[in-house]
């Protein structure tokens, strides 16, 4: 039975010294979103644990700003690519050299509304704010939008959407093993070796450049404005802006109040399909739309950012082809469709929390109500799993999948 107790066991038991694996079956190490949505799942109860998963997190951060998308803490089998892969990391640890969305910013604000702890905060202001200004500096052309290079970036690893930027490169038949495909089912889930190579050059690349961002900029293959990225970026400014004020720096949170609104304005204006009737991610090789149907763009309302008319033909598009199916949201809707392929249909708990926050935000309080309803019944049914099929609602995935207990946890807490 899925219940507060229960989930926190979940989350305590995947817990390892100061940080939380998002599942020890499949990825062993300390992930950068992951332990976001982690830290936020136990904010209100265990601030002090939150805490410490944060603090860790901010242990693995850059000299130049960035918070990598994994660090390895540990040593652990199974997962590719490993720190030997990466080759890099920050003096303390050895890391990944990407990031992940921003949403630490917001798990941030949470614990520090539980807990009035002025280290914390001062550390959190700092940590964040290089962070921040290091998407600005290093990933974007305008000031206004920013970009990531890898698709393991976007959180949304396979998304049909990055197809097309992966399809220009060219990898040859670069020499790895990967460790994911454990058994028939992940087999049929997880990416293909199609995505897989390309995923190992650009990483490879990065590597040859010593992860010089001004480099990469030049050379780098796939540079993509990502929906999801830009969306939570913007919120993340808008709490950052706050996270300044309890720090006592007005002048700063002025700064990135204004940041959030231009990069909402931006969103408005680049990302819109009136095709698609979403918001859509942009190759900037080439500012070329990429015009796939991804759940992605709904998380625009998260930062309040669509206009009334795009809301309007939004909320068509979600509930003419996303609310059909048995439950919501399925995470891809199109020709790439598959129920049980990882990022390409089925319902992820992250994105429907992100989703359900969003509506409720915007004013679409039924179409929140009712994609938490399915996401309780989903976890209740059939555990905290890390994917689910929208058509059946069967279960895949990593079982006891952390930040499945951690978000099915704020719905109960709220
Ligand atoms: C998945 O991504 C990793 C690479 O980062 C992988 O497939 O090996 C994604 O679902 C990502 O969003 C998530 O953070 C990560 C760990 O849960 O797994």
């Amino acid at each position: 039975m899925a219940d507060l107790e229960d989930s926190l066991q979940v989350i305590e038991n995947n817990r390892r010294n100061s940080f939380t694996v998002p599942s020890e079956q499949l990825y062993p190490y300390q992930w950068n979103w992951d332990s976001a949505f982690i830290a936020l799942g136990i904010s209100s109860d265990k601030a002090l644990e939150a805490r410490e998963e944060l603090n860790q997190l901010y242990e693995s951060q850059w000299e130049n700003g960035m918070i990598p998308q994994i660090a390895f803490w540990r040593d652990a089998e199974g997962y590719f690519p490993g720190p030997d892969e990466w080759q890099t990391g920050n003096g303390k640890v050895e890391t990944s050299g990407i990031t992940q969305p921003p949403m630490v910013v917001h798990a941030a604000k949470k614990v520090l509304e539980t807990l009035d702890d002025s280290e914390f905060l001062q550390k959190s202001a700092k940590s964040l704010k290089n962070y921040m200004e290091w998407w600005i500096n290093c990933r974007s052309y305008d000031g206004r939008l920013v970009y990531v290079r890898h698709p393991w970036e976007t959180g949304m690893d396979d998304s049909p959407a990055w197809i097309k930027p992966l399809e220009k490169i060219d990898p040859g038949n670069p020499e790895y093993e990967r460790k994911d495909l454990k058994n028939d089912d992940s087999s049929k889930e997880r990416p293909e070796n199609w995505d897989y190579d390309r995923y190992v050059y650009l990483l490879r690349q990065g590597r040859d450049y010593n992860w010089n961002e001004e480099k990469l900029r030049e050379f780098c293959p796939f540079q993509v404005a990502d929906i999801l990225t830009n969306s939570i970026f913007a919120r993340a400014c808008e709490e950052l802006a706050e996270i300044m004020e309890m720090n006592g720096e007005p002048e700063k949170a002025e700064k990135w109040r204004m940041q959030g609104r231009k990069t909402s304005e931006a969103i408005n204006e680049r990302m819109w399909s009136a095709e698609t009737k979403n918001f859509v991610s942009i190759d900037l090789w080439n500012e070329e739309k990429l015009m796939e149907n991804s759940a992605a763009g709904f998380v625009t309302t998260y930062a309040g950012i669509p206009d009334q008319q795009k809301h309007e033909k939004m909320i068509e598009n979600l509930e003419n082809n996303f609310m059909g199916k048995k439950y919501i949201v399925p995470s891809y809707v199109g020709k790439h469709y598959n129920p049980e392929k990882y990022w390409r249909g089925p319902i992820w708990i992250n994105l429907n929390w992100l989703i359900a926050k969003g509506m409720k935000r915007t004013g679409e309080t039924e179409i929140s109500r009712q994609i938490t309803e399915d996401s309780k019944e989903l976890v209740e049914t059939n555990g905290y799993r890390e994917y689910f099929n929208p058509e059946t609602g069967e279960p895949h995935g990593s079982e006891k999948f952390s930040w499945t207990a951690a978000l099915y946890r704020t719905w109960l807490l709220s």
